[in-house]
């Protein structure tokens, strides 16, 4: 009797596991910012490079939390990546390849994309990698346009990867979709849409640079129109990859990304398609968060997440910082669910310590949020609201942010800043949910002069 039924449930618990679909791992990288001045003889406080002056003590040679990432610190977080995960489904490359420097032409762009692009695709050959731009990858950063000749480059790096059939969109944007297994990533060019990107002003169609939204919005439709779940020609599930996503930066009060009127057309076509949307992922912020996006009724629709980077460089936005390196694992099925989320780290000072130091398992959102079920939108709407009257849980948030790196927990509009980045990525609401934190604390009657600073001088900062 006892054996038997022990056999039937085992059977039972079994059953759905056979049924579900196919597991499908995803590697993601991102924000390298591989800066090919870094010296141990440099100066930190001027990206580590050298000036001149003889100094008595050197710096790591795998990097400084002050500068970007020199070359040995983005080979050892590739090839741990590889060790870890040799054998990926799918490597996503967000972008921003260029350090944070000023005053460089496009041999500096095209060298460093093509150098961090022959680290990645010889440690993983014949692997699906699909590769954006960041903001910094542009001479000068912060100036993308329809048809650059960046785009005309970097094809010829990448062709080979994305197939002559996104070779026009490609061009023209730097944008493109690719098949995957059973749904399509649209990988998308966002620096067009950033607030700071100086080339607005030569948009010849300021409401839709590059053709771009309306790309997204007729994949969107057809994902939405395919009759099955896949088809030969469709798949009713869209992925968005990108390196810039939309919403406001947790750490910075007021700092938003997306010009206006881009972030709420963005929004407003992921609200309209929420349905037809798998995963959305971004790199961008250096930091590991997350953004709901809510319909007009405050129902959570989507979910943005944000990967933290591999170089450490400390950014000198109000409530910034520096980070440790990290990369991370997306467990997720064919179709459309994240089941969890690894993310892998590496003490920077430890690795300068001792070269052959590894990359560690830093969390799983899972385990150490305690999320029953997947990573979907209302698991982590649940989980916001537990941030905000559960300090340890908070607090756990706040150390994955930067992977470890002085972790502290932040008080009055910069707990605003963190708890309304992740509530709300349209600017109306978010501004609202950041005066209820404003009112009773000091630091804020500042903020607007260092936004604006933080503005105009925004090349130096993400
Ligand atoms: C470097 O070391 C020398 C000898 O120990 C010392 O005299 C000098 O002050 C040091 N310089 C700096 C910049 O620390
Ligand atoms: C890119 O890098 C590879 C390998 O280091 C090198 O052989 C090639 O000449 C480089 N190409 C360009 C365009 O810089
Ligand atoms: C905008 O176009 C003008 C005229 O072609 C050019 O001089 C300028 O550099 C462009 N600005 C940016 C940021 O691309
Ligand atoms: C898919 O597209 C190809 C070429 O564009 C076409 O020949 C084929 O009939 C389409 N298949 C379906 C199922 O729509
Ligand atoms: C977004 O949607 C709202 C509500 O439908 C509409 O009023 C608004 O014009 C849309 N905004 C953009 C930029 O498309
Ligand atoms: C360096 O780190 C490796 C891996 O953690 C360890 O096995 C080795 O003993 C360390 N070496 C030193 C000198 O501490
Ligand atoms: C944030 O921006 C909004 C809209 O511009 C403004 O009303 C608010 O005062 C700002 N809040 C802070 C804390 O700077
Ligand atoms: C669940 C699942 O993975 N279904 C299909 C996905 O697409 C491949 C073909 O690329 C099929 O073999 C799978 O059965």
């Amino acid at each position: 009797m006892w054996p038997n039924l022990l056999m039937y449930l085992l059977i039972l618990a079994s059953i759905p596991t056979r049924l579900e679909t196919e597991a499908y791992q995803v590697l993601h990288l991102a924000d390298f910012h591989l800066d090919i001045d870094y010296s141990i003889h440099g100066n930190n406080k001027k990206m580590c490079h050298e000036d001149g002056v003889q100094r008595n003590e050197t710096l790591g040679e795998y990097g400084d939390y002050m500068c970007d990432a020199p070359k040995p610190l983005v080979q050892h977080a590739i090839d741990e990546a590889a060790r870890l995960f040799p054998n990926p489904d799918l490597i996503i490359w967000t972008g921003d390849n260029v350090a944070h420097i000023e005053g460089y032409g496009w041999e500096v762009v095209l060298d460093a994309v093509n150098q961090t692009t022959s680290l990645l695709f010889s440690r993983f050959p014949g692997k699906t990698i699909l590769p954006t731009f960041g903001n910094h990858d542009y001479a000068p950063s912060n100036s993308f346009v329809s048809e650059s000749s960046l785009y005309t480059a970097t094809w010829q790096l990448w062709k080979e990867k994305l197939g002559d059939q996104n070779k026009e969109t490609f061009l023209k944007g730097g944008y493109y979709k690719y098949r995957l297994r059973n749904a399509t990533a649209v990988v998308l060019n966002t620096n067009l849409y950033y607030m700071a990107n100086n080339a607005y002003v030569n948009f010849t169609d300021k409401n839709d640079p590059a053709d771009q939204f309306a790309f997204l919005e007729n994949e969107l439709a057809n994902a939405e129109r395919c009759p099955n779940r896949i088809t030969e020609n469709c798949t009713s599930t869209i992925h968005i990859v990108a390196h810039i996503g939309p919403g406001v930066f947790e750490r910075t009060p007021n700092f938003t990304w997306f010009r206006d009127e881009y972030n709420e057309r963005f929004l407003n076509l992921t609200v309209r398609y929420a349905n037809s949307i798998g995963w959305m992922i971004f790199g961008h912020h250096h930091t590991d968060t997350f953004h709901l996006i809510k319909d007009s009724k405050e129902n959570v629709v989507q979910l943005a997440l944000m990967a933290p980077a591999v170089t450490p460089w400390f950014s000198d936005l109000p409530g910034a910082g520096a980070n440790n390196p990290t990369f991370r694992v997306y467990d997720t099925d064919a179709y459309s669910k994240i089941e969890d989320i690894h993310t892998y780290y590496i003490n920077l000072d430890e690795l300068n310590k001792n070269s052959t130091t590894p990359f560690v398992f830093e969390y799983s959102f899972k385990d150490a949020y305690n999320i029953q079920g997947d990573i979907n939108p209302n698991s982590m709407s649940d989980l916001l609201q537990k941030f905000k009257t559960d300090d340890n849980l908070f607090k756990k948030y706040i150390e994955y942010n930067t992977a470890f790196w002085k972790p502290e927990m932040p008080v009055g509009v910069y707990r605003g800043a963190q708890l309304c980045s992740m509530e709300y990525s349209d600017y109306p609401r978010y501004y609202n949910c950041l005066a209820e934190y404003s009112k009773s604390s000091e630091p804020s009657l500042k903020l607007p002069i260092f936004s604006l600073l933080a503005i105009i001088y925004t090349e130096l900062f993400l």
